[in-house]
Order: structure tokens, then C-alpha cells, then sequence
């Protein structure tokens, strides 16, 4: 991609609700503007942008224009007077349905152990992979069942912590927006009685019972070959042998977590399958109680794939505890979690490493009558904290995201959807608008009101990004899957493509779509699922 490529004007390029703040952000240049309905042609709004902001992330001279006036339904583009235009975009009551549908059949594509039939793949069909047994590290002997879930990424590596936090994000927009799944994506197992968001998670929970070491309830950190096949590999070709990685804390707290939170999802729906969640969430949570210090997890010395290490095991244990109490009412578990809130550790952070942030949700939505008033009192406050804050670094922002200079780090859409997604929990708990509308504008960042116009979600948008570092398609020769979230702008440059040329770039433009950029075009089930999240707290 080119900085020639760029419009002066970006928006997101799906759309804006009807009835919401809108903002277009113009780079380079401001002034009188107009809002066009493309099937007319007629101008349906006359403005003006507001003076010139010096963007410090993107390194851009931005402005930015109101146009929240324009609330009929329609096709719209916004045309600078002085010359240049946007793309075309919708104006909706629910612009953000088929891009919901689209972030959920993303899981459908990452799916391992199983055909990907060409009636639901299209061109992006394959056939069944990773089927062999895993060996146990350590242990060659030992040959444990390990096919199914979710490719982690770009990889084919399947990793627990990644997986739960996933999953969670999932179950967690089901059970705060369960209207926003009425319709089907569709997925094979559609049936019109469950959710299909249900079924798509239920696939990646049946693969994570295997990651469950049955002689202790400890989790294994992860299962994948020992390095990382090269680029050009389709997953049913990807045959070397396949190990499960030693148990970890920090997966294992996770597990009981997530499995916690599934039991209670599932249960009107599938109680059996809701009482094995349950009696794995125990056991991981025993295994847990066993073990009360241990190490880091560290990619074994000659494992070279994902290490996804976590220097704290703490905060995992508090999610555990935290829907282990949710989902049961038992008193050990309040009381195990009151003991873990006296610690150290990010309380409302929810990424694949600091967890901490799903534990004081799962608490905060609890009824206030079982919790401790002392301890809900200060998780809501610290929450109202984080939520003020993220509102002022946005609205000091060019590009109105609540990104520091310094958060273009790898994955750092993450770290942009996960702040939207915090947002909508507090505005949820506390009703203020400013929070819904400012995770909004968190979305219209991902999918193209950006430094690059570029919306970093596949196949949506005008612009998508389109060569992400994604095994299948590379192999096949295709453009990427849509519907997969781009990981985003990263300063590291870990990657040689990268080095060779985005060196010297500011930290929004450290960005390029092409497929051996790892470090800032791969793509994983954990970008996918905040953003679904995101999506479906919006509509
Ligand atoms: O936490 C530090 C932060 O304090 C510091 O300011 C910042 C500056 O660079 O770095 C932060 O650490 C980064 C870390 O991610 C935080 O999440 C590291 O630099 C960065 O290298 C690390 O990247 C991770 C990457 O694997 C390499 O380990 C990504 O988060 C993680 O999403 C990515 O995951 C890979 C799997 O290993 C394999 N499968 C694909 C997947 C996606 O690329
Ligand atoms: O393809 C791998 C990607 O999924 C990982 O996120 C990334 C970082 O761990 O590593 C990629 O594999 C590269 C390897 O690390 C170095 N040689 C080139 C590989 C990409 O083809
Ligand atoms: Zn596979």
C-alpha cells in the first residue's frame, strides 16, 4: 500500500447508525463539506470541520466533521468543497448486522479437525486437519486425542489461554446481547434452536476438555508441531507431529474460568454438556487449589512456536474464582476471590495475558445482593476510572481512539477493541452514553476511519485488508478469508518485511497488508473476538 492510496477523507467505511455521533476525519486538509446521497446525487448536509489537529500517533495534520445531523436511512459520501471525496458509505438503523454474521463465520474458517465444506468456504475450502494424536512433552509415549477447536492464527497452533479469552468474549456478548444472534450465519450445525454463536464456541469448548490433563485437571499450556510450517502450507498438509506443551497456571485458571462461564450459557440449551463445563471448571480449579506457586510458562527448548507467556498466574485465578462463584453461588469461591483482590494485579485488563478485567466483570455482573458491597463498591469505581480516562484520551486523539503514541505494539487493534469493549461493560453497568459512543468511535477506527483508510477487517469495507499472514489462503493463492481481524499498526518491526519498510514510520502508519508481515497483517481468533464482542454490544 502506498501513502499516494490515501483519500483526504476517512470514514468508516461500512457505516454510521442512523441515530449516533458521526465524524469523518480529513487528513491534510480541512474546510466546507459537504455529506452527497450517492443515488441522487443531492447534497444533504453542508459543514464545516473544526480547526487543525496535530495527530501525535499517526504523525498527521487532521480535522475532523460533524455530520451526526444526517439521520435518513441511505448511501452516502462526503465531498471536501476544495476538492477530494470519501468512499461510499451506508447510513443504517443496523449497519453492523452482516459484519457481526462476518466476524462470526471468521471462527467457522479457523476451524481444525474438520472439512471445510466448499458449500460454507467457498474457495477457502480445505480438507480435515491435524488429525494424529498429540504426544505429551516429556512423556514420547504418551499419545493423547488432540484434533478439533480453532487454528490460533495464521499459525496453526492451538493455545488455551487465546482460546478462552475467545470464548469468552463470545459467551460474554451472547449473554449481554442475545438479540443481536436471532439470525443464522448460517454454519453447518445452524439449527434454529440454538445460537450459532453458541455452536461456533461449542466447537473450540470440545476441543479445550482435551487440553485437560486427566491425572491432575492441569491444563497443557498448548498443542502445535515444534516450529512454525512456512507460509505456503494448507493445514491438511501441516503433518509433523504435534505436542502437547507442559500444564501452566495461567492455563489452567483460564480454563476453569471460561468453562465456568460456558456451564451457565449452555445450560437452558444443553445441561449435559453444561455439567461437564461445570465438572472441568472444578477440576482445572482444584488443580489450581493443588498448586499454589509455580513457574512461568517457557516454550519447552525445543518448541518454537507461540510461547503466549504470562508472568502472573494471579489474575487468572481471579477470573476463576470469579465465574466459578458467578455460575455455582458457592461461598468458597467469593471468598477465594475476596482473598486474590487484596493482590497486585491489572483488575480491567482483557487481553490473552492480564485477564483480570473478565474476573471484575463476571463479579460486577453479578445481582449486588451477593456480592461483597465493599469490594463492588471499589471494583465500580476503579471501572468508572478506566472508562473516564479512555473517554479523555479519545477525545484528545485525531483519529478519536483512546490509543497512546506508544500501544501500536503487536496486536495493538487488540488493545483498541478491548478499550471499546471495557466501555460497553461500564456503560452497561453505569448508563452513560458518552461510553456507548465512544466505543463507536473505536469501531469506526477499525474498519477504515484510520491513518491508512484501510478497514482491517477482511472482506468489509471498501478498502479491507487483503493479504493478511494467513496460512490457508497464502497456500491456496487466494485473498484472505473475510470476516478475520487484522492484528494492526505495530512499532516493534519483528518481522523482515516490516524492518525493510516501515522503519521510520509513526506509530498508526507502522502498517503494511502484505502476507510475510507477521508483526502487523497476521490475524488470530482473539482480534476476531473482541471486535465481535464490540459489534454486538452496538446493535
Ligand atoms: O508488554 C510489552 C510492553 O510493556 C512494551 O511496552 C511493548 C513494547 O514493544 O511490548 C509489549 O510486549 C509485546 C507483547 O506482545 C505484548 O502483548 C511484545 O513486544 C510483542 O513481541 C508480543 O507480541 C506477541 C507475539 O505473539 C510475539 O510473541 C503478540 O502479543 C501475540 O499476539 C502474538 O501471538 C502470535 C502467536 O505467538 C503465534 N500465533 C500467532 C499469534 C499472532 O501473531
Ligand atoms: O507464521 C508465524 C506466525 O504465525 C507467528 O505469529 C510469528 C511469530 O511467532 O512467526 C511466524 O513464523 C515466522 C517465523 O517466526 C520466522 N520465520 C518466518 C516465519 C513466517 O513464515
Ligand atoms: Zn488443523
Amino acid at each position: 500500500m502506498s501513502e499516494f492510496d490515501l483519500r483526504p477523507i476517512t470514514v468508516n467505511q461500512i457505516g454510521y447508525p442512523a441515530h449516533s455521533d458521526k465524524t469523518a476525519i480529513f487528513t491534510g486538509i480541512g474546510g466546507a463539506f459537504e455529506v452527497i446521497d450517492t443515488l441522487t446525487g443531492n447534497t444533504v448536509f453542508n459543514g464545516e470541520t473544526g480547526s487543525a489537529l496535530e495527530d501525535a500517533a499517526s504523525g498527521l495534520t487532521v480535522y475532523q466533521g460533524d455530520f451526526s445531523e444526517v439521520t435518513t436511512s441511505g448511501r452516502y459520501r462526503i465531498r471536501l468543497v476544495s476538492g477530494g471525496e470519501s468512499g461510499d458509505f451506508d447510513i443504517a438503523e443496523q449497519p453492523y448486522e452482516n459484519l457481526l454474521r462476518g466476524l462470526l463465520k471468521g471462527f467457522y474458517y479457523y476451524r481444525c479437525g474438520t472439512e471445510l465444506t466448499e458449500e460454507y468456504a467457498g474457495v477457502w475450502a480445505h480438507k480435515a486437519c491435524h488429525l494424529d494424536e498429540g504426544i505429551v512433552h516429556g512423556e514420547p509415549d504418551r499419545r493423547l486425542s488432540s484434533c478439533g477447536g480453532w487454528h490460533d492464527a495464521g499459525d496453526y497452533g492451538k493455545y488455551a489461554a487465546p482460546g478462552a479469552k475467545a470464548i469468552a468474549d463470545l459467551l460474554l456478548a451472547y449473554e449481554l446481547n442475545p438479540a443481536a444472534f436471532s439470525r443464522p450465519v448460517p454454519i453447518p450445525e445452524t439449527d434454529n434452536r440454538m445460537p450459532d454463536v453458541l455452536h461456533e464456541c461449542q466447537w473450540e469448548l470440545a476441543f479445550l476438555f482435551k487440553m485437560q490433563d486427566s491425572q491432575t485437571g492441569g491444563i497443557f499450556h498448548k498443542l502445535t508441531t515444534l516450529s512454525f510450517p512456512p507460509l505456503n502450507t494448507m493445514p491438511e498438509d501441516d503433518l509433523a507431529d504435534l505436542y502437547f506443551s507442559p500444564i501452566s497456571a495461567t492455563a489452567t485458571g483460564c480454563f476453569a474460568a471460561v468453562m465456568a462461564l460456558a456451564s451457565r450459557v449452555y445450560r437452558p440449551f444443553d445441561p449435559s454438556f453444561a455439567d461437564c463445563c461445570l465438572r472441568s471448571a472444578g477440576q482445572a480449579w482444584g488443580w489450581l487449589v493443588a498448586h499454589p506457586e509455580v513457574p512461568d510458562f517457557c516454550n519447552p527448548t525445543d518448541i518454537l512456536t507461540g510461547e503466549y507467556g504470562d508472568k502472573q498466574d494471579i489474575d487468572e485465578r481471579y477470573w476463576a474464582a470469579a465465574e466459578l462463584y458467578r455460575t455455582t453461588g458457592e461461598a468458597v469461591y467469593h471468598h477465594a476471590l475476596q482473598a486474590l483482590t487484596t493482590m497486585d494485579f491489572p483488575k480491567y485488563s482483557l487481553g490473552w495475558a492480564d485477564m483480570g478485567g473478565y474476573g471484575t466483570i463476571a463479579y460486577l455482573l453479578l445481582e449486588e445482593d451477593q456480592t461483597d458491597p465493599v469490594l463492588r463498591a471499589r471494583l465500580l469505581e476503579g471501572l468508572a476510572a478506566e472508562a473516564k480516562q479512555l473517554v479523555r484520551l479519545s477525545q484528545s486523539d485525531g483519529y478519536r481512539i483512546s490509543l497512546s503514541p506508544d500501544q501500536y505494539i503487536w496486536g495493538s487493534n487488540m488493545l483498541v477493541m478491548n478499550n471499546a469493549m471495557l466501555l460497553l461493560i461500564a456503560h452497561r453497568l453505569f448508563g452513560e452514553p458518552a461510553y456507548k459512543a465512544c466505543a463507536l468511535e473505536h469501531l469506526h477506527y477499525l474498519v477504515g476511519r484510520n491513518a491508512l483508510d484501510i478497514s482491517y477487517v477482511t472482506g468489509f469495507g471498501d478498502r479491507p485488508v487483503k493479504n493478511t499472514h494467513y496460512r490457508p489462503s497464502v497456500a491456496a493463492g487466494v485473498d484472505s478469508a473475510p470476516g478475520l481481524v487484522s492484528g494492526g499498526p505495530n512499532t516493534g518491526l519483528q518481522d523482515d518485511y516490516a524492518k525493510e519498510h516501515l522503519q521510520g514510520r509513526p506509530p498508526a502508519q507502522c502498517f503494511v497488508d502484505h502476507i510475510d508481515s507477521y508483526a502487523t497483517n497476521e490475524v488470530t481468533i482473539y482480534w476476531n473476538s473482541h471486535a465481535l464482542f464490540t459489534v454486538a454490544l452496538l446493535m
